[in-house]
């Protein structure tokens, strides 16, 4: 065997094994793979971290739905329907009513899925839906750019306006969260697009689009409108965005009693994260990625203030799981103890957990060990809290234990 194409073998084996490393750890976690070898961190003014005690109340998931092909979303429309609303990544919006499936949009044709993180990922129906028929969707198109689009219920699929088009990077960190607030804007999670550790920075760069939560008036404007009290308006910064600082938000929501936002921020070697910000916040936090991972140090390399970051409320460490999913605050009538328990979980050990704040003191307990893999949680319009397993298809319902 000749000097050189030992070279070459080994070097293809050092290639290939860490092609094969990369892609077994995209198996094993799906919605997120691109962890970067371990950095060491130290931890920062953990004042108001929550602090875990036992379960408050005993919690059951009862199956309600299944049959759906990687599910990753679920909501009602808030029009009294009582239809509720599932979305398939590949590219569809599935209504199901008294157990009747019937398919709302298929846009499979533009929605590019191959990768874990890229899809159609999520929806948000209009305030007033009954009456105008519009919503919103969110997913990644054929060249791995996410776009906003609107759609109408009375054309289905045609008659797609776009409102926003980002350019990606890389293929993962897509973000994809949609929800209208209390004050009647679409707020949009968009990722830091990817690779690991952040690489360009764009969670901390105010003239990108990534890594943020953005806020737009739908209601005005062609295609859309910049509310006029945006935090950036008339300052540096692009006017759309409403906070940054985030990796990937994989889901937030309002509580829907308080107009609270939860905010569950993907981590990137050690500790996932979730973000509360009150009703009455004016915008423009900065949640610290990629100074910051949970409370943790990671990468200060313009020497930001610490103390001008946003810490999150919870974290937990990669021995609890390595991706987590945000969920909603139960609002459900049925079940009192949990009123004001933001439920959330871990898409790759299944765990569920429950937030809440109790005489301004933060808490959380672990409610529920599972063997699902949770790609979301989804709330229906009597504040009901469900639990969606990616790999099954099934819905599920929690319920008291
Ligand atoms: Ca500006
Ligand atoms: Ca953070």
């Amino acid at each position: 065997m000749s000097k050189n194409f030992k070279i070459i073998l080994i070097t293809g084996i050092i290639l290939g094994s860490s092609v094969y490393l990369m892609f077994r750890n995209e198996l094993r976690a799906g919605i997120e793979f691109a962890k970067i070898p371990f950095i060491a961190q130290r931890e920062v003014s953990p004042s108001r971290k929550a602090v875990e005690v036992a379960p408050w109340a005993k919690i059951n998931l009862e199956k309600v739905f299944s049959g759906f092909e990687e599910p990753l979303y679920l909501v009602e429309a808030k029009d009294d329907s009582g239809n509720i609303y599932v979305i398939e990544k590949g590219g569809k919006i599935i209504s199901i009513n008294n157990g009747t499936k019937t398919t709302i949009l298929d846009i499979s044709d533009r929605v590019r899925d191959r990768e874990s993180e890229r899809g159609l990922l999520s929806v948000a129906f209009h305030p007033d839906f009954k009456n105008n028929g519009r919503y919103f969707v969110y997913y990644t198109n054929s060249r791995g750019a996410v776009i906003v689009s609107e759609f109408n219920s009375a054309t289905g699929n045609q008659n797609e306006k776009a409102l926003l088009k980002i350019s990606q990077p890389y293929s993962n960190h897509n973000g994809g969260q949609l929800a209208f607030g209390p004050d009647g804007y679409l707020y949009i999670g968009t990722g830091d697009g990817g690779a690991g550790g952040d690489p360009l920075d764009n969670g901390q760069n105010k003239l990108s689009l990534l890594g943020k939560i953005l806020r737009i008036d739908v209601d005005t404007g062609n295609p859309y409108s910049v509310p006029p009290d945006n935090p950036f308006v008339n300052k540096s910064g692009e006017d759309e965005i409403w906070a940054y600082g985030l990796r990937n938000p994989w889901r937030f929501s309002f509580d829907t009693k308080t107009g609270d936002l939860y905010n569950a921020d993907v981590g990137q070697n050690e500790w996932e994260e979730i973000n509360f910000q009150p009703a009455s916040s004016k915008g423009g936090e900065n949640y610290g990625w990629r100074i910051l991972e949970g409370f943790h140090t990671f990468k200060n390399d313009n020497n930001t203030n610490i103390n001008s970051l946003t810490m999150p409320v919870m974290e937990y460490n990669h021995s609890e799981g390595c991706s987590v999913s945000g969920g909603y605050v139960y609002r459900g009538e049925n079940f009192k103890q949990l009123d004001g328990t933001y439920f959330f979980g871990d898409f790759c050990t299944g765990n569920i957990w429950g937030l809440r704040n109790r005489n301004g003191e933060w808490e959380y307990a672990k409610f529920l060990t599972t063997d699902h893999l949770i790609s979301s949680f989804g709330q229906n319009q009597a504040g009901n809290v469900y639990v969606i397993d990616f790999k099954t298809g099934d819905i599920y319902l929690i319920t008291q234990g």
